[in-house]
């Protein structure tokens, strides 16, 4: 008796409630005609005298816990009650839940993507902490390069040389390295540059290279692969231009412009007159990096191209400050729609 006293009194002190109901179904458990409770008090007739004072004492507690505790919870649920009030119209639509819009730079990245998708080329994936083999050495970066001074690129280890990749060539090495040619692949990703902070410079951006490599392939092919590119990001109208340039790891290395594709050429705000506007640089892998990389550059050859994706986003929507994208002020992130 004494112990079935002492289980009902657990199960009353642990007992919740969420609703009436249950409060009703747990009074009726307990304290109904043929509940625990009134079960104990049947029990208590047939006790033994010695015993009637102690266990009569703590039935009576019992009795009144379990009342004390039933008329808690009630009083509980009796204030949170969100039943509909008397004048709710079931039939209104529910709250719509926003499930907001995708970051400006990944809308870029994934046109960017399904562009070259559509002309064969892979997306190939990397780690953002490289050594120095593979983001400076192997792409031909001499070891007096000011991309490898401590200003300019961020190290985690100094000897050996662990560092935060300054770009997504780093990926393509390793491709390279494991890959037989032909090689169609895209590198999408962000890079690290030690860089003061302002409207047109950070220390984190965006870039997506590509590389191919193949038997003779050409700077025709790299033309062709990027007049595709342009017209298919800016509009069929979009003409380009190529400027010499130099990269430590193509050659011949180039600037591309794009015609305004707000003015189409004619000069505006948006390309300070010029007509043009400079979105990627480009050449022809340098047979020391195919080297580098076990690819025979007596065999083989190939182009590669860079750009930055905030660049991209900066032409395209008209942001003039690129602390913006990382900044994930809601107000400036729903302002893109995407499809993809
Ligand atoms: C720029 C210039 C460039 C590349 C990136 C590359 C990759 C390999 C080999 C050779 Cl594996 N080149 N990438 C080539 C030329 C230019 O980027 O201004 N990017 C924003």
């Amino acid at each position: 008796m004494k112990n079935k006293i002492e289980e009902l009194f657990n199960e009353i002190e642990l007992f919740t409630a969420n609703t009436k109901e249950h409060v009703e179904e747990f009074r009726i458990k307990i304290t109904g005609k043929k509940g625990k409770l009134t079960e104990l008090f049947d029990d208590f007739k047939t006790i033994a005298p010695e015993l009637r004072k102690e266990v009569g004492q703590k039935l009576n507690e019992l009795k009144n816990k379990a009342q004390d505790k039933i008329n808690s919870l009630k009083e509980t649920l009796e204030n949170t009650d969100d039943r509909p009030k008397e004048n709710t119209d079931l039939t209104l639509p529910a709250k719509t839940v926003s499930i907001d819009s995708r970051h400006s730079l990944s809308i870029i990245r994934n046109q960017i993507v399904d562009i070259f998708s559509r002309i064969g080329f892979t997306v190939s994936d990397g780690l953002e902490i490289e050594d120095d083999w593979h983001n400076f050495t192997a792409l031909n970066t001499p070891a007096d390069h000011p991309a490898r001074d401590m200003q300019d690129t961020f190290y985690i280890n100094k000897n050996p040389d662990i560092l935060l990749r300054t770009q997504t060539s780093s990926v393509q090495v390793h491709v390279m390295e494991n890959t037989k040619p032909p090689i169609r692949t895209i590198s999408p990703g962000r890079v690290y540059r030690n860089e003061a902070i302002s409207a047109r410079a950070h220390c984190q951006f965006h870039q997506v290279e590509g590389l191919y490599i193949d038997k003779k392939v050409s700077f025709a092919d790299l033309k062709q692969t990027l007049l595709y590119f342009s017209k298919e990001m800016f509009g069929e109208e979009t003409k380009i231009r190529l400027r010499p340039s130099f990269f430590p790891f193509t050659e011949i290395s180039a600037e591309m412009d794009i015609s305004c594709p707000f003015c189409k050429g004619d000069g505006c705000s948006i390309c300070k007159g010029a007509g043009w506007v400079e979105i990627l640089g480009c050449g022809m892998v340098d047979p020391s990096v195919l080297d580098n990389c076990k690819i025979d550059s007596k065999q083989y050859s190939g182009f590669a191209f860079g750009m930055g994706i905030e660049r991209i986003a900066m032409l395209k929507y008209q942001v003039k400050d690129l602390r913006l994208f990382f900044e994930n002020d809601v107000r400036f992130l729903k302002q893109f729609k995407s499809v993809i």
